[in-house]
């Protein structure tokens, strides 16, 4: 059935996002203002430890965030990498993706906007994520582990009545991650992309591998040709894990959220995925998928 409205989300983290982006669609509003009200509440949330405040850290112990804004109908794109000390980088994307040029900004570069536009600074360093960081460095070192661990980006895609569409991300990367390592989140056709014509994807997961594949752009893409979102996000997921493992020997964990511009909606994963979902027939929910039920 079509929608006249939908958003799905990753990760159980969203659903309160999920719920008050809903509420604002339902009420006729905007997609793009669901999304930046939706993901700026995760962002918020100290106990969500891998995005915004609370974010985990670097491997310096600094949180270095990334995120990105698209608009499926003028498929504009506003995004930021490693931005350190403001509060919401969802803000800053968004605003990012009304400019012509320099779009997508890192680091000093990012602050520095981000600062000129007047965007609240915070120290987005929790003393809960310092003592996480600083039991891992422990484990590391005592155990010889890889530093990589505990990474949620949270992405969302949203409908609107008036049949708009755009997609947003936030996330802090790859815990432990290198200073300035930038993740597929921020990063057009990898960790998101929206076309009003067709739909939208998101990916959530190791950004090294997303990255290699595109794999928000390959949805959409195969969205286009036909296929419903679940196929599109399943198909997509799972042959490039297949090639991932063939080439490499190993596939990331790689999971993706679609929507096509009628609100049927899909996942694609090959790990535990928890998603949120709400639509017009649908209230917000919180969906488990493991890669053989998926
Ligand atoms: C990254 N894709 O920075 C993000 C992390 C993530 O679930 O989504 N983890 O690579």
């Amino acid at each position: 059935m079509r929608q006249k409205w939908g958003m799905i989300a990753t990760w159980r983290m969203a659903s309160e996002g999920v719920t008050l982006g809903s509420e604002i669609l339902k009420n006729g509003g905007k997609c793009q203002d669901a999304l930046e009200e939706a993901v700026k509440f995760v962002e918020d949330y100290p106990f969500y430890k891998s995005v915004g405040y609370g974010g985990l850290p670097n491997e310096e112990c600094e949180v270095e965030l990334d995120a990105a804004f698209m608009d499926g109908k003028t498929l504009s794109i506003g995004a930021v990498a490693s931005i350190k000390d403001y509060k919401n980088p969802i803000s800053i994307a968004r605003k990012l993706s009304k400019d012509r040029y320099n779009i997508f900004l890192v680091g000093a570069g990012a602050e520095s906007y981000a600062h000129k536009n007047g965007f609240v600074r915070q120290n987005m360093l929790t003393e809960r994520a310092r003592k996480t960081w600083e039991l891992r460095v422990k484990e590391i070192q005592e155990k010889n582990l890889s530093p990589y661990d505990g990474h949620d980006t949270v992405c969302m895609i949203a409908l609107d009545e008036e049949r708009d569409m755009a997609v947003a991300t936030s996330t802090s990367g790859l815990f432990m991650k290198k200073k300035g390592r930038v993740g597929d989140s921020p990063v057009s056709g990898s960790g998101f992309y929206v076309d009003n014509e067709i739909g939208g994807a998101a990916a959530t997961g190791l950004g090294e591998d997303i990255m290699k594949g595109c794999l928000s752009y390959e949805v959409v893409q195969r969205m286009k040709k036909g296929e419903h979102p679940m196929e599109a996000a399943q198909n997509a997921v799972s042959e490039f894990s297949e090639v991932l493992k063939k080439r490499r020997g190993k596939a990331g964990e790689i999971s993706i959220v679609a929507m096509n511009n009628k609100g049927e909606w899909g996942i694609g994963t090959n790990v535990e995925f928890t998603f949120c979902v709400g639509t017009e027939s649908e209230n917000p929910k919180v969906y488990i998928a493991t890669p053989d039920e998926d």
